[in-house]
């Protein structure tokens, strides 16, 4: 059988703590979880950089501590590391075999909240060339501060939407633009059960605001939304099912919403880490 290869370069942000760098942390370590949901799924890490990511999985997520946040320096843009991973899928009921190719930079939180800033234009706009050298993001979000929707969140979008509508007239490749919206932490108990409808149980009911905006000026071949959680819950197997997070929170009065650790590395069934870049390669929804 012949196996589909697609090239694509994908560039990661969205709002402080949403888990970016975790979320590709998981992937390149690639833990036994994922891989009895997707049986004979590889995932390479094909430079030292993206070795050291499969690492942090193994030194720190693994010895259920924190990977650092991701430094936000106003002049250093040029310098994030590009991670190279071939993600091999094997085929599996309707879905073909493929083979993806994917670079990637994983931009600090700090880049997010900074777009709307009218005191940060001068800066940020270098940050926003970069995001359009490429025509694949994945958006990472989380519902923790729900007063964010109409305050950040939303304002961010706006700017991203009208630089877009600007550049699309003299960059035709921005036709293709596609991106992936992405709830993270979904694993707590009052979001999993809407992770089956991102779209509607997730973003149009915790970021109204912020879904409207996207609904109105996106159309659906160019944006989708997904649900996702690194940690998982105990057991995703049906033998053995255990619906509670995988997912422990200090008692040392940090807020969950940045510091939450794994609880069980043994038992990492992470959700929803390929849907989004299965749908970036190819234009494929798989549902988990
Ligand atoms: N509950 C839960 N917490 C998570 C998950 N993924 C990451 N976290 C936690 O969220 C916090 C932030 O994770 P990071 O990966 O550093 O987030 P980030 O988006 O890279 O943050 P910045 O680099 O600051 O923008 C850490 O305490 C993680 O352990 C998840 O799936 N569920
Ligand atoms: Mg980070």
């Amino acid at each position: 059988m012949t196996t589909t290869s697609s090239e694509i370069e994908i560039r990661i942000f969205g709002a402080r703590n949403a888990g970016k760098t975790t979320y590709l942390a998981t992937l390149a370590a690639c833990p036994s979880g994922l891989k009895e949901k997707y049986p004979g799924i590889e995932v390479i890490p094909r430079t030292t950089e993206t070795q050291s990511l499969a690492d942090l999985a193994e030194d720190i997520l693994k010895k259920q501590a924190r990977i650092a946040p991701t430094i936000y320096d106003a002049e250093q843009q040029h310098n994030l590391p590009y991670y190279d991973f071939l993600i091999k899928i094997p085929a599996y009921e309707k879905r073909k075999e493929i083979d993806i190719e994917l670079t990637t930079r994983d931009f600090p939180g700090e880049f997010f909240e900074n777009i709307p800033r009218r005191d940060k234009e001068q800066e940020i706009i270098t940050w926003i060339d970069e995001l359009f050298t490429t025509t694949r993001w994945i958006i990472m979000m989380t519902d923790w501060e729900p007063q964010w929707d109409k305050s950040v969140y939303k304002p961010a979008f706006e700017k991203l939407c009208q630089e877009l509508s600007e550049r699309e007239e003299n960059n035709g490749e921005l036709k293709d633009l596609r991106i992936a919206v992405v709830m993270n932490k979904c694993e707590r108990g009052e979001l999993w059960p809407c992770r089956l409808d991102p779209d509607e149980d997730l973003f149009e009911v915790r970021l109204p605001e912020t879904y409207q905006l996207l609904k109105k000026n996106i159309s659906d071949h160019r944006l989708q939304f997904f649900a996702c959680s690194a940690f998982g819950i105990l057991c995703d197997r049906r033998e053995g099912f255990d619906p509670r997070p995988n997912c422990y929170l200090p008692d040392d009065g940090t807020p969950e919403e940045v510091k939450a650790y794994l609880r069980d590395p043994g038992s990492w069934y992470p959700y929803g880490l390929i849907p989004p870049l299965y749908w970036l390669a190819t234009g494929i929804r798989l549902e988990e």
